[in-house]
């Protein structure tokens, strides 16, 4: 099967171009210069041409965070790998990077074998995972290197949460200096969990249980704390980090001290920390409950801080957190106690328009756009340049998106298995129109053609930004 992709802007991190695209099976075959009599030709003999004029033509997107089926607060996350990765087709990324769960307990194997069966023939793009490590102990230490042999090259820690996911200081300490003897990267989850869980306590004993509280129990001094923590515990073992869902100014200010003096320390943000606030977690009649998650939105005033950071590559990536639950049966579960609402914000659909929307604005180059949502993940997590770039042998993961479109965010009309959406009513300049994953065309001009199954597990490489 040949696919010629015609007339579009391609846009890569490093810039746009004129070019046509030839898709050869799975693989992109060439690009070359639209109306010659080379790119003619490639029109003529292909199966099927895709007219791309006033478009631009996008490497697939990589969300690097996502959370499907996850168990949660009692619950578990409500979009299956089905679900969650044909809506994240539908808003143009063609890669996910979920995170396996290793309870307390219990082994990495073992969890790493329990999301290949979640995954497994259900997904309608290809998918990778990290591991988040819960356990540490010298069979998970050395369980470790077997993940990364495997093709899971990252693991998440833990500072917050208290006797659910939380790690101590020593216990991340031994698991950076596996991390750096095996050449994988720790993934941290920067918040003082103990001293949180303390403010929580105060403030349900003083009534006040509203899903306010669960921002304001959570103050940025104490994602900062916790951020400056894990960095220092990655320069004493000379192991990379990755700082995930950074939210507020004063943990990036940390991130970007330890970069400046050349420590391999990496931060993502995520849409929701760019785009909502505090205010949206104090809306009236337990709406808040739709924005809880952790670390928690901020005030407005965070969010200048987080475009600078984005701009100047302290925030190399832009992932979702997509973790949802649905308000009815689930957020409800903290009616009465802010700390029993399940922690999460769907957004696995939304992330490429919403980083589009920072192109209109003038906070991102075009360029930019594509680099912290597809080309530095695809390199962070280990799959460049197979992903992240159109270039002859990548994957033809790709993505046409109308730059003109107008269109509005709402539950009515996303494909996310959630009764919400935390962006209703937004109005949106730009959409996805068609996306290919390995060269099958999975939405096509606005339809869904995709299939579960078609998405492959990817057997990551570790971080390329270390090598
Ligand atoms: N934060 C969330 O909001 N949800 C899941 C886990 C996390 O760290
Ligand atoms: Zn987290
Ligand atoms: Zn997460």
């Amino acid at each position: 099967m040949k696919i010629a992709i015609t007339q579009g802007t391609v846009v890569t991190a490093s810039g746009t171009l004129s070019a046509d695209v030839l898709i050869h099976g799975d693989k992109v075959l060439a690009l070359g210069q639209p109306g010659s009599e080379l790119t003619t030709s490639w029109a003529a003999g292909a199966d099927r041409v895709i007219d791309a004029s006033g478009k631009y033509v996008l490497p697939g997107g990589i969300d690097g965070h996502t959370h499907m089926e996850m168990p949660f607060g009692g619950t578990f996350s409500v979009d299956t790998f089905e679900t969650g990765s044909r809506a994240a087709a539908w808003g143009g990324t063609t890669t996910i990077v979920d995170f396996a769960v290793q309870p307390k307990g219990t082994s990495l194997l073992a969890a790493l074998d329990k999301w290949h069966e979640k995954a497994d023939g259900n997904c309608s793009i290809d998918y990778g995972f990290h591991m988040i490590v819960s356990d540490v102990n010298d069979t998970t230490l050395k369980e470790m290197a077997a993940c990364v042999d495997g093709g899971v090259t990252s693991f998440k820690m833990f500072m917050a949460y208290p006797g659910v996911f939380y790690a101590t200081d020593g216990e991340i300490l031994l698991a950076m200096q596996q991390a750096e003897r095996i050449g994988a990267l720790t993934m941290m989850h920067a918040e003082n969990g103990i001293a949180i869980d303390e403010l929580v306590a105060q403030a349900i004993a003083a009534g006040k249980t509203a899903p306010l509280q669960h921002g304001l129990t959570r103050p940025p001094e104490l994602e900062a704390e916790a951020t400056g923590r894990a960095i220092t515990l990655a320069a004493v073992t000379g192991a990379p980090l990755y700082i995930v869902h950074l939210s507020a100014a004063q943990a990036l200010d940390q991130v970007t001290e330890a970069r400046d003096t050349g420590q391999n320390v990496f931060a993502e943000t995520c849409p929701q920390y760019l785009y909502l606030s505090l205010e949206d977690l104090a809306r009236p009649d337990f709406e808040g409950a739709k924005y809880v998650c952790s670390p928690p939105l901020r005030m407005r005033e965070h969010q200048d801080s987080l475009w600078r950071g984005l701009r100047g590559n302290d925030l190399s990536v832009v992932s979702t957190d997509h973790c949802p639950f649905c308000f009815k049966d689930q957020k409800e579960l903290g009616r009465s106690d802010f700390s029993k609402i399940p922690n999460g914000i769907p957004g696995v659909e939304h992330r490429m328009d919403l980083l589009h929307q920072g192109v209109v604005a003038g906070e991102l180059s075009l360029a930019r756009w594509v680099e912290v949502a597809s080309t530095t993940p695809a390199r962070m997590f280990g799959l460049y340049p197979r992903k992240g770039v159109i270039a002859p042998g990548s994957d033809a993961d790709i993505v046409i998106y109308d730059p003109q479109a107008r269109q509005v965010l709402s539950a009515a009309t996303h494909h996310m298995n959630v009764d919400y959406s935390a962006y209703e009513g937004m109005e949106i300049t730009g959409r996805v129109d068609t996306v290919l994953s390995r060269g099958h065309v999975v939405i096509d001009a606005g339809e869904y053609q995709g299939r579960a199954g078609h998405g492959q597990f990817l057997h990551r490489e570790t971080c390329q930004y270390l090598s």
